[in-house]
């Protein structure tokens, strides 16, 4: 598996030229930020990009995330249109050598947490997750936003399509998917890239909206719809992994060779419905680091790998999971793991 980290461009505190220090780092994980949903991505902005990354002596080898516009989750009349700029956005990735491409299926609102910075024993901090306090967040009282949500919305938009949300079910959207999918996947066997959808994190619905990547049940489902190994999946252990109920070896075994990207976390459970993130160690959180990166190397899957959240220690502020301190550290710990089972 390729060690990479997550970039967030220009605007990131963590500078390309420290995370090359990190021993052993190969590949960059990033995006174009200011591109709006639905919009081809240009070829050369893509050049530039993969191009400042090779000049630090890493490569460019996953881009997370190519965001689905909500039109095309919703099934609404206009979704061909943003299909076809989704499959001209591929070939230009493809074009421009990147083969593996993350996204996700969520409506409206990315990752979710309660709490941005919850104190740990340790004395630093982390993200949590907590389905009471969930309850009581108005996702439209603009309190709360973390770094996956799309901000562009004004508070009347987000209200239409938080109710348009509300028509449709769990099958509707799952049968979006399918609709995106048939039209996105021939195209990417065409060219070669790998398509890894992120699963909901967390696993299940929130604020009254659909979730449907949830866990084994789901994956299955979705392979038999389109059965393409290019259709695969992102590894989310940490996401999967909030849900005590999902089995991570069973939805490994579920995946096969369609694991085409990994993000390694780990999560205690701290009630129903509820979890902190901690640091990478099997000692610290309720997932069993060694025994899933085992199973992920006895099933062959050599697609890249990268430390999701870390905490926040040593003072550092920053991107609320996306400092640079602890996911180096998850990086080291991670390779360690993986060079012990390589020999
Ligand atoms: C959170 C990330 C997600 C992920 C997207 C992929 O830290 O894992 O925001 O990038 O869901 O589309």
């Amino acid at each position: 598996m390729e060690m990479s980290f997550r970039w967030y461009g220009a605007d990131d505190p963590v500078t390309l030229e420290h995370i090359r220090q990190i021993p052993q780092m190969k590949g960059i994980v990033s995006a174009i930020y200011d591109i709006p949903a639905g919009d081809v991505w240009p070829y050369d902005r893509i050049v530039s990009l993969r191009d400042e990354i090779a000049a630090h002596g890493m490569t460019l080898n996953v881009i997370e995330s190519v965001p689905v516009h909500e039109d095309i989750k919703l099934g609404r009349g206009n979704r061909d249109a943003l299909i076809e700029n989704y499959q001209a956005t591929i070939r230009n990735l493809s074009k421009a050598g990147i083969k593996t491409v993350c996204y996700n299926f969520m409506p409206v609102f990315d990752w979710t947490r309660t709490a941005l910075d919850a104190a740990l024993e340790d004395g630093s901090n982390a993200l949590k997750y907590d389905e009471a306090a969930a309850r009581d967040i108005d996702p439209l009282s603009g309190e709360l936003t973390l770094p996956g949500w799309d901000l562009s919305y004004q508070t009347d938009d987000l209200k239409a399509i938080m109710d348009a949300y509300r028509e449709i079910s769990e099958t509707q959207l799952f049968e979006h998917l399918v609709y995106f999918l048939e039209r996105i996947i021939p195209v990417a066997e065409a060219e070669g890239v790998r398509l890894a959808i992120h699963p909901d994190d967390p696993p299940w619905g929130i604020f009254g909206l659909p979730r449907i990547i949830t866990g084994a049940d789901a994956l299955r489902r979705l392979f038999e719809a389109v059965p393409s190994p290019n259709n695969g999946i992102t590894f989310c252990m940490g996401s999967y992994g909030s849900n005590p109920d999902n089995d991570l070896y069973e939805i490994i075994d579920a995946a096969k060779d369609r694991i085409h990207f990994v993000h390694a976390r780990n999560v205690k459970w701290t009630g129903d419905r509820s979890f902190q993130e901690t640091s990478h160690s099997v000692h610290d959180g309720s997932l069993d680091m060694v025994g899933l990166l085992e199973k992920l190397a006895a099933n062959g899957v050599t697609s890249p790998i990268r430390p999701d959240h870390g905490r926040m220690i040593w003072g550092e502020t920053g991107r609320p999971g996306y400092g640079l301190y602890d996911r180096a550290l998850g990086a080291t710990y991670l390779n360690g793991i993986l060079d012990t089972l390589r020999r």
